[in-house]
């Protein structure tokens, strides 16, 4: 896992909600960036596309509860298959993951939000500092974001629940 620390305050204010709340700014943010999202610098960053397509494979695969229980373990950093291989990928490929959540949602592969869902007021706050961010920060801040999501298996200890 390696931070910039350049967004340390907005990350902290990200990571204060409650896991659930966490997932539905990261999906109104998604919303609001839709095709707005594109590569920052092809080839010099160190996204492995194949890498978070096969684990996000595994993901659609799953029924739509399992689906959102595997995001919020992600959060949660609970120590399972997936959140282990999740933690094994470099930042980047992390956020293309998540990207590809996303764009799972959008088809109904995987588990969407309801068309009634709203933000608490904490959360609206949040995203409205991140939509006066360059897009440049952006990208800086998910990275920071998604970075320690998961579980890292070199520094990890062992979960009680699961036994991994
Ligand atoms: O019923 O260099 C609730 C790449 C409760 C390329 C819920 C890039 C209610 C390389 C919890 C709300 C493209 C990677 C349900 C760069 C309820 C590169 C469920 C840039 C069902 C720079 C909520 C990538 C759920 C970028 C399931 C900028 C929420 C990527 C899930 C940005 C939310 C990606 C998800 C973003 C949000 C992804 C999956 C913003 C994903 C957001």
């Amino acid at each position: 896992m390696t931070t910039s620390g350049a967004f340390e305050t907005q990350v902290k204010a990200f990571s204060s909600l409650s896991v659930d709340e966490q997932l539905g700014l990261f999906w109104v943010i998604y919303t609001a960036m839709g095709g707005s999202i594109t590569p920052a610098a092809p080839g010099a960053s160190t996204v492995s596309p194949t890498i978070a397509q096969g684990l996000f494979e595994q993901v659609k695969e799953k029924s739509h509860e399992e689906q959102l229980e595997i995001m919020r373990d992600l959060i949660n950093r609970k120590s399972t298959l997936i959140t282990r291989e999740y933690g094994a990928l470099s930042d980047t490929t992390k956020l293309l993951f998540w990207y590809l959540l996303a764009q799972g949602m959008d088809k109904t592969t995987i588990i969407p939000v309801p068309a009634d869902y709203k933000i608490s007021s904490q959360a609206q706050d949040i995203f409205n500092e991140i939509s006066a961010m360059e897009y440049s920060e952006q990208i800086t801040l998910f990275r920071d974001i998604v970075a320690p999501m998961g579980v890292d298996a070199t520094t990890g200890g062992v979960d009680a629940t699961t036994g991994l």
